[in-house]
């Protein structure tokens, strides 16, 4: 059975790993038999000397261990669980088609997340400044047009429902909590309603909360 190093929604200050929500999803998703190992954000992830760490040394989660083998990195993760898993086509086998998706779950690694984590960071800094918030929240909303652009005349961000999906739709909900307004990327807001009705989305607590905290803009 596969073990999930996350740490869950409840109890958590930040409301739990959205990281970690997408291995959930990946695995419900496939039907893989796994349980969670359940961690404390401030006891088991930040101190250095941890015992997660032998795990993990960047201390984040998720981390998975199937049977002895271990990966962390949510895209790797994602990857992983996929192709174990050909027939789900969470990740095509078509070389090109693949390799858009892995374009994608780069794209929210590299670009998207950063650009979240920046507003989100400015926004809960001790001494907000207003012109770094405007700016960042700017430099958010264009990786937001991007993504937005991307699902033009298409229900998943490489036509079918994939893997990048999982990466790119477990994170934008976040934008709700930010104060973002997602209504100005429609495409955005149909594609946000088609996940979340997904059986393996709801099984992602964090998801689904900052889902809610946009209630009123996914109607
Ligand atoms: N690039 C990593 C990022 C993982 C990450 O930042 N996880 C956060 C939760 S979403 C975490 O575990 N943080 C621990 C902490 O705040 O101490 C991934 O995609 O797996």
């Amino acid at each position: 059975m596969i073990k999930l190093y996350h740490i869950e929604s409840e109890g958590d200050p930040f409301g739990g790993s959205r990281n970690g929500c997408k291995a959930v999803i990946a695995l419900e998703e496939l039907g893989i038999n796994y349980e969670v190992n359940a961690l404390d954000r401030i006891n088991d992830c930040r101190p250095a000397d941890a015992p997660y760490r032998q795990l993990n040394p960047n201390g984040v989660t998720p981390t998975i261990d199937d049977n002895g083998f271990i990966l962390w990195e949510s895209s790797a993760i994602l990857q992983y669980l996929a192709k174990n898993n050909p027939e789900s086509d969470l990740l095509p086998s078509d070389s090109k088609e693949q390799a858009h998706v892995i374009q994608w779950l780069a794209w929210e690694g590299a670009t998207f997340a950063p650009a979240l984590l920046n507003l989100f960071f400015a926004m809960t800094a001790e001494e907000p400044d207003e012109q770094t918030i405007a700016a960042t929240k700017d430099a958010f909303l264009s990786t937001l047009g991007i993504l937005n652009q991307q699902l033009a005349g298409q229900e998943f961000i490489c036509g079918r429902y994939s893997i990048a999906d999982i990466a790119n739709g477990a994170i934008t909900p976040l934008s709700f909590l930010l104060g973002v307004d997602l209504t100005q990327f429609p495409n955005i807001i149909s594609w946000l309603k088609r996940l979340r009705v997904r059986p393996s989305w709801q099984a992602a607590g964090a998801v689904m909360s900052d889902m809610s905290a946009g209630e009123e803009q996914l109607i």
